[in-house]
């Protein structure tokens, strides 16, 4: 029998919506799920009862909610197979990497069950005599959480468990093409002990969602936006925020540089390009847009990413492969627009473009290439700085390559594009690796690593395109789940005043 996937308000079913189905993208005759979308007025209910179930929520002691946590990460990791596999089977991501994604919901859990512990306020000393001065974290209230199907349980986590951590209640707005995913990890929180109300999920498509925060963000029962997706829906997203004074905490897309100096190690530069470029069929945000590479070593590091990208497995998810399918038949649409520019614009050796019987890939893993979105590794040599394919995020499988010959120079061709989330370098001169973190804008630099795979304990997060500067994870994200209160308490017994009393001490 088929999923049927709904919204969840209050502890209770929303059945009633427009019908959508999520598909298994490597074999698209394969039904994942039938969801039900809510629309704009059921996205303001939930904010609704969100907020009017936060004030017990945020009473309950920060160690108690952590305790809760801990529950969640416990029933994570007893779940961790099968919702890896659902993953897997919803979006096309390679069970490995899909086990890894579940890992690092645990990891998450682990680390804000100390900070359940934690949560500091300060003691600040006061200008005045007898007087106490104190901070205190607090709650933001209802967090607005609206996330992508490419990471769909980890990245939501990064929001989820902290934003409940710190005693705020949340309402989830998943990707529709990821429901059964995100609809798994909902009922996993849920039985984990949260209080009814304190977690809501609601599905629903870009147009109504964006409606429903309009209206909440009126009414006052959203304070706190988070949204992982392109730069153009966090844009909107941003200006929405603002007209209603807030600052949303937004992760957005990247074309992440890849600079190869000439002392590099080319075998590990060559992996490192393989993972990040083709992993997860290029569609993470931290995925690898463009390699810079030094000119002296430029056609040897061509030769390897070639061989590497053209004998890599691409096909069945649940096999041993580099590459599964793109998410999704709109990301596919998308990609093939690109790929329709590309073959305009430049030459390509290789095959290029969705595989099939009549386009085939040599390394297919998987019973029939015409059932899914699979494509080939592309990798484009002699990207210029003003071509599309070195200044937008393509979101699929393709790598541009281009070559420097100082490394201020390929500091400049890194940051050209105006994103900034990650970055890496590869060099066994640590001032070179140095010079490079100072200089990039990224959020995020690997020396000798790939631009994928942040772990969940760092601030992740961009700057430019890639966001406006908030950061996710670690003790970071506290600062955008809690607000800062002061306090002071003079016990002088008499009335001292701020800056007018120092005088006549
Ligand atoms: C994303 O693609 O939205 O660093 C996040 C990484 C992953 C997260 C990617 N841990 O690649």
């Amino acid at each position: 029998m088929t999923r049927q996937i709904v919204s969840v308000i209050g502890g209770k079913d929303e059945p009633s919506g427009t019908p959508y189905v999520s598909r298994n993208p490597a074999r698209l005759k394969e039904v994942v799920a039938e969801v039900a979308l809510a629309d704009a007025a059921t996205f303001a209910a939930a904010c609704r009862n969100a907020a009017a179930a936060q004030h017990d929520w945020a009473r309950v002691p920060a160690p108690v909610r952590g305790r809760v946590i801990a529950s969640i990460g416990r029933l994570v990791e007893t779940n961790a197979e099968a919702l890896a596999r659902l993953v897997s089977e919803e979006i096309g991501k390679p069970y490995a990497e899909a086990l890894g994604e579940v890992r690092e919901i645990v990891d998450t859990c682990d680390f804000f069950i100390g900070e359940g512990r934690r949560l500091y306020g300060q003691t600040v000393p006061s200008e005045m005599p007898d007087k106490n001065l104190f901070t205190f974290r607090t709650p933001v209230g209802v967090a607005a959480v609206i996330t992508a199907g490419n990471f769909p349980v980890a990245v939501p986590s990064w929001y989820l468990v902290p934003a409940l951590l710190c005693g705020n209640s949340v309402v989830w707005k998943p990707a529709e093409y990821a429901a059964a995913s995100a609809s798994a990890l909902h009922r996993i929180f849920s039985a984990a002990g949260l209080p009814e109300g304190v977690f809501n999920v609601v599905f629903a498509d870009g147009e109504q969602t964006f409606a429903g925060l309009e209206t909440a963000l009126g009414e006052g029962t959203v304070h706190k936006v988070g949204f992982t997706g392109s730069s153009e829906v966090g844009r909107k997203i941003g200006e929405l925020c603002g007209r209603h004074l807030q600052s949303p905490c937004l992760e957005l897309g990247g074309k992440n540089p890849m600079v190869v100096m000439p002392d590099a190690d080319l075998t590990l530069a060559t992996e490192g390009a393989l993972f990040a470029g083709f992993g997860t069929a290029g569609q993470r945000c931290t995925s690898l847009g463009t390699v810079i590479v030094h000119e002296s070593i430029h056609s040897d590091f061509v030769a390897r990413f070639t061989a590497a990208a053209q004998s890599a497995h691409v096909g069945d998810p649940a096999r041993k492969v580099l590459m599964g399918p793109l998410l999704d038949q709109k990301f596919a649409d998308r990609y093939e627009e690109f790929l329709t520019w590309i073959g305009d614009h430049h030459t390509v050796t290789g095959p290029v473009g969705r595989i099939t019987e009549a386009n085939p890939c040599g390394h297919f893993l998987g019973d029939d290439p015409n059932e899914g979105l699979f494509y080939h590794p592309v990798i484009v040599d002699g990207v210029r700085p003003t071509d599309r394919l070195f200044l937008e995020e393509t979101f699929g499988p393709i790598v541009g390559v281009t070559t420097f010959s100082t490394l201020d120079e390929a500091i400049e061709l890194a940051n050209l594009p105006g994103y900034g989330l990650s970055s890496s370098i590869y060099t066994r001169d640590p001032q070179s690796a140095f010079r490079f973190r100072a200089g990039v804008s990224a959020g995020m630099v690997s020396v000798n690593n790939s631009t994928s795979g942040a772990e969940a304990h760092l601030p992740f997060g961009g700057n430019g395109k890639s966001g406006n500067g908030s950061r996710q994870s670690g003790m970071w994200v506290l600062d955008q789940f809690t607000r800062w209160q002061a306090m002071n308490w003079d016990y002088s017994g008499r009335l001292q005043k701020a800056q007018m009393d120092v005088a006549e001490i």
